[in-house]
C-alpha cells in the first residue's frame, strides 16, 4: 500500500500500486479512482454502486450490449469442453465455425479470415500479409505503406508507423518501420463543421495518394491503409467521394487497400462493415473489438480470395505459406464468444437497428450545437463526436472536465484532446440516446 492507495475510499481494501495502467493518467487516476464493478445492458455499475449509462460501448466494443447470456454460455460450455488447444498445425472445428460466421458478414469476396487477438495485432497482419502477397507474386520490391495522418492503427509498430497520432510515435520515432508515407486527414473544421454524415468537401484529398504514387512509383508500394472513419483520433468522417477515389487509385497502380475496421466494423455505422456501408471494397480488412462483443481478446483479417490463393499456392505442398500467427489465434472461447456474437447480430438484427436509430442519434447529437464551447459536431451511424473549444494553455482539460461531470452524473462518454466521441451499443433506445445527450448538455453548463 502507499500513500496514494490509502485515500481510495471506494475501495478502501484495495491496492492501486501494481497495476500500470493502460493510455491512462496513471497519478491523476489513482488520486481519484473511477472503478466500475458491474455491467449489464446500457449501464456500468460504480463501486459505489451507483448506475451509469455506457456511452461508448466499453471502447467501441460492446455493441450488443453488457452481460449478454447467450455468449457467457456460449463460452462456459467451450471452456468446459475444451479449454485451450493449438492452432499451428492443428485444427478445432470451433476456429472454422467462428471463420465462416465472420465471412458471412463481409465484403462479398474477402472470405478468409485470420484470427488475431487485438486489433493491433490485426494490423501487424494484415500489413504482413500485403508484403506476403506482393513477395509471391514476384513483386517482393513492393514494400512501402501508406496511412493516414490522424489515422489510429493500434499500437504495434506496425501500427504506430502507419498510424498518425503524434504522441503515440514520439517516444518511438527511431524504431518506426521504414518506408512509409501519411495522406493527408480529411478533417477540415472550416469547410466542413457541423456536417451530418459525410461532409461535401474533401473528395479531393484523395487525390493526395497519386502525389506520393508518383513520388516513389507504384512499382514500390504495396498497401495503403485507413479507417473508413477514423474514430479514436475523433469520428472523422470521409468526405463524399474519397473512399472511392482511393480504391481507384489504388486498383489503377496495384497496390492493396486496407481498411481498418476494427472500430467500423460489425454495425457501428449502421451496416456490417462501412466498406458495405460505403460501399467500397477493399482488398483487406482488419476488425476487431465487436466481433465477438469484447467477451475475449479477438481480432481478425478478412482477405480477398486471390490475396489468399497467391499466398497459399506460393509454397511447396507441405510448406508453411505464411510464417505468421499468434499462440491464441483462435482462442476456443474466444472462438465460442464470437459464434455466439454474430448469432445475437443476425438474429436480433443490430446492424440494421443501429441505421434505424442513427437519424435519432443525429438529431439529438446535433442539438448541442450552440451550447457552450461546442465548436463541431459530426455523426454517423451511431458513431459522434462534439468538438470543443480548448482552455487557452491547457490542451484536453475541458474535454477531460465535461468527461468527469458526465460520469458523475451517470453517463459514461470518451475523450480525445477536446473531442467528446459517442458510440453507444447498437440496442441503445430513444430515451438513452436522449439521457445522454442531455447530460452531456447539463454538462457543458457546470464546466469552465
Ligand atoms: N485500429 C483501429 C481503427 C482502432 O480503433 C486498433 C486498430 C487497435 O486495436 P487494439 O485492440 O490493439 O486496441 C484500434 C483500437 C478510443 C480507443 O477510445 C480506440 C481504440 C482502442 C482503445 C481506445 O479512441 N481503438
Ligand atoms: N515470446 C516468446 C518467448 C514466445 O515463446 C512467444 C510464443 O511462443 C511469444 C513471445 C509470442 O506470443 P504470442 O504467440 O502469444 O503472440
Amino acid at each position: 500500500m502507499n500513500a496514494i492507495t490509502e485515500h481510495v475510499s471506494l475501495s478502501s481494501e484495495l491496492d492501486l500500486s501494481n497495476y500500470w495502467m493502460p493510455f491512462t493518467a496513471n497519478k491523476q487516476f489513482k488520486a481519484a479512482p473511477r472503478l466500475l464493478k458491474g455491467a449489464k445492458g446500457m449501464y456500468y455499475t460504480t463501486m459505489d454502486d451507483r448506475k451509469i449509462i455506457d456511452g461508448c460501448a466499453g471502447l467501441w466494443c460492446v455493441n450488443a450490449g453488457h452481460g449478454r447470456e447467450e455468449i457467457i454460455d456460449a463460452v462456459h460450455n467451450q471452456m468446459m469442453e475444451m479449454d485451450y488447444a493449438p492452432s499451428f498445425q492443428m485444427g478445432h472445428p470451433i476456429a472454422f465455425e467462428a471463420a465462416s460466421k465472420v465471412a458471412a458478414v463481409m465484403p462479398t469476396g474477402l472470405d478468409k479470415i485470420f484470427f488475431a487477438n487485438s486489433g493491433s495485432e490485426a494490423v501487424d497482419t494484415a500489413l504482413k500479409i500485403a508484403l506476403a502477397y506482393h513477395r509471391a507474386r514476384g513483386e517482393g520490391q513492393r514494400t512501402r505503406l501508406i496511412g493516414r495522418e490522424r489515422g489510429y492503427s493500434g499500437v504495434g509498430f506496425g501500427g504506430i508507423s502507419v498510424g498518425g497520432i503524434p504522441a503515440n510515435r514520439k517516444a518511438f520515432s527511431a524504431s518506426l518501420i521504414p518506408g512509409v508515407d501519411h495522406l493527408p486527414h480529411t478533417f477540415n473544421l472550416e469547410h466542413a463543421a457541423y456536417s451530418k454524415g459525410q461532409p461535401a468537401w474533401g473528395g479531393h484529398l484523395a487525390e493526395e495518394l497519386e502525389r506520393i504514387v508518383a513520388l516513389h512509383d507504384a512499382s514500390n508500394i504495396a498497401a495503403v491503409i485507413v479507417e473508413p472513419v477514423a474514430g479514436s483520433t475523433g469520428v472523422l468522417i470521409p468526405p463524399q467521394g474519397y473512399l472511392q477515389k482511393l480504391r481507384e487509385i489504388c486498383t489503377k497502380h496495384g497496390i492493396l487497400l486496407i481498411f481498418d475496421e476494427v472500430i467500423t466494423g460489425f454495425g457501428r455505422v449502421g451496416a456490417a462493415t462501412a466498406s458495405e456501408y460505403f460501399g467500397v471494397t477493399p482488398d483487406l480488412i482488419t476488425m476487431a473489438k465487436a466481433i465477438n462483443n469484447a467477451a475475449i481478446p479477438m481480432s481478425a483479417v478478412a482477405a480477398s480470395q486471390k490475396i489468399h490463393d497467391t499466398v497459399i499456392n506460393s509454397g511447396a505442398a507441405n510448406a508453411i505459406e505464411l510464417f505468421h500467427g499468434y499462440t491464441y489465434s483462435a482462442h476456443p472461447a474466444a472462438a465460442a464468444a464470437c459464434i455466439a456474437t454474430q448469432d445475437i447480430y443476425q438474429r436480433e438484427g443490430l446492424f440494421s437497428r443501429a441505421a434505424q436509430m442513427a437519424p435519432k442519434f443525429e438529431a439529438a447529437i446535433h442539438k448541442l450545437r450552440g451550447e457552450p464551447f461546442v465548436k463541431d459536431i459530426r455523426n454517423l451511424g451511431l458513431m459522434g463526436a462534439v468538438e470543443l473549444e480548448a482552455r487557452d494553455g491547457a490542451p484536453g482539460a475541458r474535454a477531460y472536465d465535461a468527461f468527469m461531470k458526465c460520469y458523475e452524473k451517470g453517463v459514461m462518454v470518451r475523450f480525445t484532446g477536446d473531442i467528446l466521441a459517442f458510440s453507444p451499443p447498437l440496442i441503445v433506445n430513444d430515451a438513452q440516446i436522449e439521457e445522454i445527450f442531455a447530460t452531456v448538455k447539463a454538462a457543458l453548463h457546470e464546466i469552465k
